[in-house]
């Protein structure tokens, strides 16, 4: 029971070679543009918002009952826990808007979630060699494609480090949207992703990238080990909405003694925040850990 969405072994096989695997469909198109319309009002009112105010408004599943009801969808949590094994947390969701004009997301890796400002998001206490203790669900809520922004993957990078993710760097939000050394509008939100290089004239090689154009309401999963960024947004009408929900085993402890952190220009405060636990137990007990909101909650939304 409850594997009823795992993957395939061959989707499997897929995922170990290439560190993603994907599309797959959570909804079809009308279903999520219906489901869409209405995500977008209610995220406006963050007064229930784990970062009330926050315009990055990171893990609004715990308030919000219809992400609730995505974050803990078998769709995602069986494939998810294909790789992760049996007892999964989500850990953060983060939205990715693109509008048009707007450059692309540079080529990067994560792991700990550093994110340039701070200390590892998630640390991982009894990992297995070869095995990722982190995934992201990467959900269109719009269709994307290369003209308005939509993901790419430089398959099989996931076993090798090209970036230190470690490396603290600066916020610059005046330098988005600038060119980059190949004449591409690409940045990182405001940090410059190419300042993480290991090796500084490492160029990735374009031709072996492979663009995840989903439909709206198509996923792929990834570790963000494996190199991905995004195209630029060179539509002047189709704005690019994607979701990134992101997991953990339970073994993993989030946040760990830290009451708040710096992303972005931001600072957060952890105290409404808690993982979820989407699938299996928790016997690690390192994390604040809440269970999905019940369907009774999100049908009298
Ligand atoms: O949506 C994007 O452009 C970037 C998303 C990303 O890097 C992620 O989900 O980890
Ligand atoms: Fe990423």
């Amino acid at each position: 029971m409850g594997k009823q969405f795992q993957l395939t072994k061959e989707e499997l096989e897929f995922f170990y070679k290439n560190g993603y695997v994907g599309p797959f469909t959570l909804f079809e198109p009308e279903e999520m543009a219906e489901i869409w319309e209405e995500v977008r009002m209610d995220l406006l009112d963050s007064t229930n918002a784990p970062f009330p105010g926050s315009k990055l408004n990171y893990d609004r599943h715990l308030d919000m009952p219809s992400l609730n009801a995505i974050i803990s969808n078998p769709k995602i949590v069986d494939k998810i826990s294909s790789i992760l094994g049996p007892n999964v947390l989500s850990w953060r969701t983060e939205w990715f808007p693109k509008y048009p004009g707007d450059e692309g997301t540079d080529w990067h890796q994560a792991e700990s979630f550093v994110e340039f400002e701070g200390t590892e998001k998630i640390e991982p206490t009894a990992q297995e060699e070869g095995v990722p203790w982190e995934m992201t669900a990467w959900i269109a809520m719009v269709d994307t494609d290369p003209s308005n922004g939509c993901m790419k993957v430089m398959p099989g990078t996931h076993r090798t480090w090209f970036f230190d993710e470690k490396k603290n760097i600066k916020y610059e939000p005046e330098k988005m949207n600038e060119l980059n050394t190949q004449g591409i509008k690409s940045g990182f939100f405001g940090y410059d992703y190419d300042e993480l290089k290991l090796d500084p004239t490492f160029v990735p090689d374009e031709s072996k990238a492979v663009d995840m154009a989903l439909k709206a309401g198509q996923f792929f999963i990834f570790t963000s080990r494996c190199m991905h960024g995004s195209h630029p947004n060179t539509t002047t009408d189709s704005t690019r909405f994607g979701w990134a929900t992101r997991f953990v085993p339970t073994h993993v402890k989030v946040y760990a003694d830290q009451d708040s952190f710096q992303h972005f220009g931001e600072h957060l405060d952890l105290g409404r925040y808690s993982t979820v636990l989407v699938k299996g137990e928790d016997t690690y007990k390192h994390n604040r850990v809440r269970m999905p909101m019940e369907p009774s909650s999100i049908a009298a939304e």
